[in-house]
């Protein structure tokens, strides 16, 4: 079923310059790109995008360091495209991240594991609408 799905690029990979490597991995699978822009990430977005992970104890440091900087956001479309980028993306920890995989073949650091991805359609809807108007997404 064509679906859509919220990505976005963390710190690391805008200052590691590997936007266009993570990017050019999406496009090749064959995903189509609806929107895409830079934004400053503030500390009400961050909370908001993380706010299933309030109370743990990594929400404080995920939010710090995301907070005033640069990320990416994307909304891309295709084929089962909420699993597929998930695991084109790999698993959370890059440590045990399979190679092939964006977190497995580029990073390394757990907090900032260089790309976030929804996981289910009612993600997607809410982490989307956080960072992009309905009608930059016709
Ligand atoms: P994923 O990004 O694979 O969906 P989630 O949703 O479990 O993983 O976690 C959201 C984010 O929280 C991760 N991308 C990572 O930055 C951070 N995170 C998750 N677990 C930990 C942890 N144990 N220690 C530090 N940061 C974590």
């Amino acid at each position: 079923m064509t679906e859509r799905t919220f990505v976005m690029l963390k710190p690391s990979a805008l200052e590691r310059g590997l936007v266009g490597e993570i990017l050019g991995r999406f496009e090749r699978k064959g995903l189509k790109l609806v929107a895409m822009k830079t934004v400053l990430m503030t500390r009400d977005r961050a909370e908001e995008l993380y706010s299933v992970h309030k109370g743990k104890h990594f929400f404080d440091d995920l939010v710090s360091r995301m907070t005033g900087q640069r990320v990416v956001v994307m909304v891309l479309e295709g084929r089962s495209a909420v699993s597929v980028v998930r695991r084109l993306i790999g698993a959370t920890d890059p440590v045990s991240a399979d190679p092939g995989t964006v977190r497995g073949d580029l990073g390394l650091d757990l907090t900032d594991n260089l790309v976030h991805a929804s996981d289910s359609g009612e993600s997607f809807e809410r982490e989307s609408s956080i960072f992009f108007q309905p009608s930059e997404l016709l």
